[in-house]
């Protein structure tokens, strides 16, 4: 069996401000975890990742910290964590933490200090830089670099009472931290060990591919960045995505923080993270994370043109997991995820969230669950939560969809519409509307105004009825989950992709000694014959799982988004 625990775990993302709120306020809170603690328990996942608990202005919805070490007030106490840490554990489950540590929070007394003086001590934990030379400060693009910030505008602020700019690669409220000082650096390892004292067991890492920057050894200067075509600002990722010193700051954290600690897991978020650099970073043998979360399958339906909605081609998305799973192999290991709380829902992205929701969204699960790594089931995905009905910009509350709107219609010439029409696809609130808890009024989120107004579609969609429901995307999940803990092949297998050129099938073998398992997703809703190679082999294999009336496995007729797994020996 498998070396490394995690190989065969499930872990499970809760966003706690949508999660369950028990005090009205309309805000998820940690006791709410603790009151769900047995559901995730009969779900059979291993880990709970938490996005970020701690005390935050919530600019960014606590990806903007200001106190690493204390919990956030309207999500409970230390106390109630601790509580919360001991039911997950008396229930056979881990729970890891966010670790937002490329930024704190600009009130965060470090960043309090630092911009306090030119003097301060602390002025060289983050990145202050003077205007562009000869330019007037705070002056339209006087900006030390061209970049534009994730969350629209400039990359740099403007403090008047010094004089200079503090850079941020996010909101104005997300003050990168220099990871060039040692100082800072070791105070984020206190911190963490801080953590693991306390009994978490391991750290999701926020865009952790970001915490090096590419800097000019003599004049700290940061290069500017290439301007596209009618964009205001530029993309200055070439100098902060996997940046020179990564590597040398991962090692060095694994080495202060991690090693010797037993069963934890790390997984550092990246995007722009290639092949190439994941199998460095999740070569155990370097110690630096267990594993990634990459973007390429997530950006794969993206193109040239931002607020252009462009289709999924399925032959683009295999292609992309079929060159992970394949650079993978020998070396470090994949995490898998369609959702977390930055994306669309996948069962209205990539499946059908009308007649077909309940098929599409159990078809999803089969295919990404049965590749090779870690799979990340993010709230609301086991019951087969959609997208949300978003009309104008006011139902939005995410601080990305609010800059990039304004941004995209004030300087760079878009109409309201085109951009909204993309937000309503791909917008991140989409996956922050409250966990559907039962068909009351609110969902049984809150007995309040919920912040993020519940998706209508609870009376129908919700958790009580997934439960009671044998045939729900809730039971499939269990089933899914559970093959992972029961099944070698599915932990451990080889990779093989069927079909590759195939624009409506997702297919592939795994193998392990012995066994193989075939597995084969229909992505559309009409009924699609899969011609696999040397098919009569499989026409005595047993059926592992379907959702729908399965075909025999010599003869793939799939009905519409049906996914099948058979199991042979060979
Ligand atoms: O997200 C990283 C990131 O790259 C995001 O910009 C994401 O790709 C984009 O928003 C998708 O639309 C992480 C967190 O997951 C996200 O919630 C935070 O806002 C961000 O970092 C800053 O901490």
């Amino acid at each position: 069996m498998t070396d490394l625990w995690w190989k065969q775990a499930v872990v499970y993302q809760i966003y706690p401000r949508s999660f369950a709120d028990t005090d009205g306020d309309g805000m998820g809170d940690l006791r709410g975890i603790i009151g769900h603690l047995d559901y995730l328990a009969g779900l059979g996942v291993d880990v709970i990742w938490l996005s970020p608990v701690y005390p935050s202005p919530q600019d960014d919805n606590g990806y903007d910290i200001s106190d690493y070490q204390n919990i956030e007030p309207v999500f409970g106490t230390l106390e109630i964590f601790d509580e919360l840490l001991a039911g997950v554990h008396d229930r056979g489950m881990k729970l890891i933490m966010d670790l937002v540590v490329n930024h704190s929070s600009d009130e965060h007394p470090w960043f309090v200090e630092s911009r306090s003086s030119t003097a301060a001590a602390k002025r060289d934990w983050y990145w202050w830089r003077p205007a562009r030379e000869g330019l007037e400060p705070g002056t339209p693009g006087a900006e030390p670099t061209n970049w534009g910030s994730v969350f629209g505008g400039p990359a740099w602020a403007y403090d008047a009472a010094s004089g200079e700019y503090y850079l941020h690669l996010f909101s104005t409220k997300q003050p990168d931290l220099n990871w060039e000082n040692a100082e800072v650096r070791g105070a984020i390892y206190a911190m963490m060990r801080w953590w693991l004292d306390r009994g978490v067991d391991g750290f999701r890492m926020d865009v952790i591919n970001m915490i090096s920057k590419v800097v000019d050894a003599e004049t700290g200067a940061l290069p500017d960045g290439r301007l596209p075509a009618g964009q205001a600002y530029a993309d200055g990722s070439a100098s902060f995505i996997n940046g020179p010193r990564l590597h040398e700051f991962l090692q060095e954290m694994h080495r202060e923080v991690v090693a010797g600690r037993g069963e934890l897991l790390t997984v550092g978020e990246m995007p722009g993270v290639t092949v190439d650099e994941a199998v460095l970073l999740t070569d155990p043998t370097r110690g630096e994370v267990d594993m990634v979360f990459q973007f390429d399958h997530v950006w794969a339906d993206r193109g040239a043109d931002p607020w252009v909605l462009y289709p999924l081609r399925l032959t683009t998305l295999k292609a992309i997991f079929g060159r992970w799973q394949a650079g993978l192999a020998e070396v470090g290991w994949n995490s898998l995820y369609w959702n977390n709380h930055d994306q669309p829902r996948v069962v209205s992205r990539f499946g059908d969230d009308g007649e077909y929701r309940v098929r599409s969204a159990m078809m999803l699960g089969t295919v990404l669950h049965l590749h090779r790594g870690t799979p990340y089931v993010y709230q609301g995905e086991e019951i087969g939560m959609t997208n949300a009905p978003f009309h104008t910009i006011a139902d939005f509350r995410d601080i990305e969809a609010l800059g990039q709107y304004q941004q995209a219609i004030t300087l760079e010439g878009r109409t309201p519409e085109e951009v909204l029409s993309v937000l309503r696809a791909r917008g991140r609130d989409n996956a922050r509307t409250p966990m559907q808890w039962d068909a009351s009024p609110q969902a049984g989120f809150t007995t309040g105004t919920p912040w993020l107004a519940v998706n209508p579609n609870h009376t129908e969609i919700n958790a009580a009825a997934a439960v009671a429901d044998p045939d729900s995307v809730y039971h499939y999940y269990r089933k899914l989950i559970e093959l992972r803990h029961t099944e070698p092949v599915v932990v451990d297998g080889d990779f093989t992709m069927l079909l590759p050129l195939d624009e409506r099938l997702y297919a592939f073998t795994r193998r392990l000694g012995d066994t193989m398992l075939l597995v084969v997703g229909n992505f559309t809703g009409e009924t699609v014959r899969a011609e696999i190679d040397d098919a009569a082999t499989w026409a005595s294999a047993e059926l592992v799982l379907t959702n729908a009336a399965a075909p025999p496995p010599d003869d793939l007729t799939l009905g519409p988004w049906q996914a099948v797994v058979y199991r042979r020996t060979v």
